[in-house]
């Protein structure tokens, strides 16, 4: 028999231990501790936004930055003063910002709210963080050390990678954040697929590859929502999540530094891989803040297949 609560928490494995745990160098488990708290404050705006779609008022009466924008502030904000980064790229800002002494050791990628616009009809939402020790354009290399991203769902989730595989943490009412799954593992082959764009500006070898996942079984999964799309497939332990080059936009809609390049990151750490098509997607340089790339991402044998379509 155990002892109720003391056995619990005994047993608990919380993200700062998993860290300590996994060898997770201390600046930079703390810095991916720092981002996960700001993550429960990203949430509690999310509910707050949601009390006013149930008609609450904002006691205050102040004007409200929208979700993406106020997210936005609140990450810049820890960041900070967190005394680890020296530079920060957000999806909501123009520019590169210098946000420490300069001598400080990572910079950090942000899409601070991604699918905001899904708030209103309730369906999970998210946060994706890329972590880099060297400058993020133009250099043509790997120069991630972590990624990790938060779900705001029926529960709030969080995976991160520093490295050493993919691991899902969920927040208990505690506020503690709780190690779900360690070393998630994809199998070769998923049985979900989860498309962007619209099937009329498919290009033809898309559509075909599409058609062939659609023979072969492959069951629809997309809710607009990048984050719980992707997380869809992690948990679920395989499947594919792409969003193509459209006949409009041949880049495609995803960001590559703020969306795609942090996802492939914890993708491959659990087996799976991210193209877009040719390369893998951690392998394109990145020019620019806002370039965008068609994705192919998930379990291998999905990724692969696209490949021989793509050719
Ligand atoms: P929003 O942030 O404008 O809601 O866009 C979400 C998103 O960037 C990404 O989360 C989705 O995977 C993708 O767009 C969905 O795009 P479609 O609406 O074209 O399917």
């Amino acid at each position: 028999m155990g002892d109720g609560i003391s056995d619990y928490t005994k047993n608990m494995v919380d993200l700062r231990r998993h860290m300590w745990m996994a060898g997770v160098e201390v600046e930079l488990r703390r810095l991916i501790w720092q981002i996960a708290v700001v993550g429960k404050y990203i949430s509690a705006k999310i509910h707050e936004a949601n009390r006013k779609l149930a008609g609450f008022k904002n006691i205050y009466g102040e004007d409200q930055l929208s979700l993406d924008r106020s997210s936005d502030e609140i990450l810049k904000n820890q960041l900070q003063f967190s005394g680890f980064v020296r530079e920060y790229a957000s999806e909501e800002q123009e520019k590169i910002i210098s946000i420490g002494t300069g001598s400080e050791k990572y910079i950090v990628t942000a899409d601070p709210l991604d699918g905001s616009s899904l708030v209103e009809t309730n369906l999970a939402i998210g946060t994706i963080i890329g972590i880099h020790k060297e400058s993020v354009l133009d250099t043509g290399k790997k120069t991630m050390v972590a990624a990790l991203y938060m779900t705001y769902g029926p529960l709030i989730t969080m995976v991160y990678s520093a490295g050493c595989g993919a691991h899902e943490f969920v927040l208990n009412r505690e506020g503690e954040y709780v190690l779900a799954q360690e070393n998630i593992l994809l199998k070769a082959k998923g049985s979900i697929f989860s498309p962007g764009g619209l099937r009329r500006e498919w290009l033809p070898d898309h559509l075909k590859f599409i058609e062939a996942l659609e023979k072969d079984g492959y069951k629809l999964r997309y809710s607009g929502g990048f984050v719980p799309d992707i997380n869809q497939v992690l948990i679920k332990k395989g499947g594919l999540f792409t969003y193509p080059a459209l006949q409009k936009s041949p880049q495609g809609k995803l960001r590559l530094l703020f969306e795609l390049q942090p996802m492939a990151f914890i993708m491959e750490q659990a087996g799976g891989r991210a193209t877009d098509g040719r390369t893998d997607i951690l392998s394109l340089k990145v020019e620019s803040l806002d370039q965008c790339s068609p994705v192919y991402i998930g379990s291998a044998a999905e990724v692969e297949m696209a490949k021989q379509y793509l050719k």
